[in-house]
């Protein structure tokens, strides 16, 4: 056995392996079971024992060196193919990572504030929970007014301290039933000519449907001056529809009765779910979002009662405005075409994540 010629056979072929697969395949025909070395191993019992102990240890020492070198050069190739494995296609489009987004009745509201911002509106904001002053006297409600009944009312137990000034017309608290005392509450503080819109939470002791929840949105507006008209207010309400909704949806005042407005309106928009047929054609059944009316109620507005502006403070006659009050949540409806009000608060994820 000419074991120098076999070592410089091994050195050569583990040396030019050029891929993984052909090392694996050099050391097999070598070490592996049917390996040459393996070979010359099993014949060292047919030798004597001096020639035994001799050739053993020459080929245990040719053993590991294969060995060795074969996890040199596993290594090297290991690394080689590694590098040329590494190849990134950048046109794979990237991992999304889920996020949160916000709720569609925010984007409404940030949305409009921002038309009426564009309009000259600044915002201001008041608590939902309200007294008894603010939600309905200073708004000409006085007790026993049969319009407090026209918004059925979340009664809160417990009251103000009374014998605070400030607290002295107060009475009952309650949850505010519309954004209208932000009204009260701004002009107290402020002197016009102003424009404000005031959004928020309200809430009514009601029974819901389609069109109603007992917790909504609403977006309130107030514009006072010295001359603002009526013809003021319809044009600051048809650019805003305009502005949110694009050309084709048409608006209609009818006239209406709210104690703290007068002349009083309420304002409805062409239905954008049946396009204003009062029924749907695509799901040949009858409109449920507009009650197959073709329009629906958007909001109440009119000119600012005297009583109002004397409750907050100012001189009977020195002002004249308008005010509005808009259900957001009937805006967002419309908008993406929600037929039933009741999902916007479901918190059902097949409908937020469309958002
Ligand atoms: C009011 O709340 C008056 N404060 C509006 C107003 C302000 C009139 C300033 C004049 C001057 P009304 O109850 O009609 O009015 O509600 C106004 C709008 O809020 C409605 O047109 C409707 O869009 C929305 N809304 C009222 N009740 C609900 C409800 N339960 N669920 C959802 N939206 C409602």
């Amino acid at each position: 056995m000419d074991l120098d010629s076999l070592e410089q056979e091994v050195t050569s072929a583990l040396s030019h392996a050029s891929s993984l697969d052909k090392l694996e395949e050099v050391f097999r025909a070598y070490l592996g079971r049917k390996g040459k070395i393996t070979f010359h191993l099993r014949e060292l019992s047919h030798l004597s024992p001096n020639e035994r102990v001799k050739q053993g240890k020459a080929l245990n020492n040719l053993r590991d060196k294969i060995k060795e070198l074969y996890e040199e050069q596993k290594l090297k190739l290991q690394k080689q193919e590694g590098e040329e494995g590494e190849w990134t296609d950048v046109t794979v489009p990237g991992k999304r990572l889920p996020t949160g987004h916000m709720h569609p009745l925010s984007r409404i509201q940030m949305q409009a504030q921002e038309i009426f911002h564009g309009m000259g509106f600044a915002v201001a904001h008041g608590p939902e929970i309200e007294t008894e002053w603010y939600n309905f006297d200073a708004l000409n409600m006085p007790v026993d007014h049969p319009a407090r009944d026209m918004q059925d009312t979340f009664w809160l137990k417990g009251e103000l301290d009374k014998q605070k000034p400030e607290n002295k017309k107060s009475g009952r608290l309650l949850l505010r039933t519309h954004t209208s005392p932000v009204q009260v509450r701004y002009m107290e503080k402020n002197t016009p000519p102003f424009r404000i819109i005031a959004p928020g939470r309200a809430f009514r002791h009601e029974a819901t449907d389609a069109r109603h929840d007992a917790n909504m949105h609403q977006l309130e507006g107030l514009m006072v001056g010295k001359d603002v008209s009526v013809t003021n207010m319809k044009a600051v309400l048809e650019e805003f529809f305009r502005l949110f909704f694009g050309e084709g949806v048409t608006a209609r005042l009818r006239p209406s009765y709210f104690p703290f407005v007068e002349p009083g309106f309420e304002v409805d928009m062409s239905c954008v779910i049946c396009k204003g047929r009062g029924y749907v054609l695509s799901e040949s059944k009858h409109c449920s979002t507009c009650g197959q009316a073709g329009w629906i109620e958007m909001m109440g507005a009119g000119m600012v009662h005297q009583n109002v502006f004397t409750a907050a403070g100012y001189k009977q006659g020195d002002w004249q405005g308008f005010a509005f009050g808009m259900g957001l949540d009937r805006l967002a409806m419309m908008k993406y075409q929600i037929h039933d009000i009741r999902l916007l608060y479901s918190g059902d994820l097949s409908l937020l994540d469309q958002f």
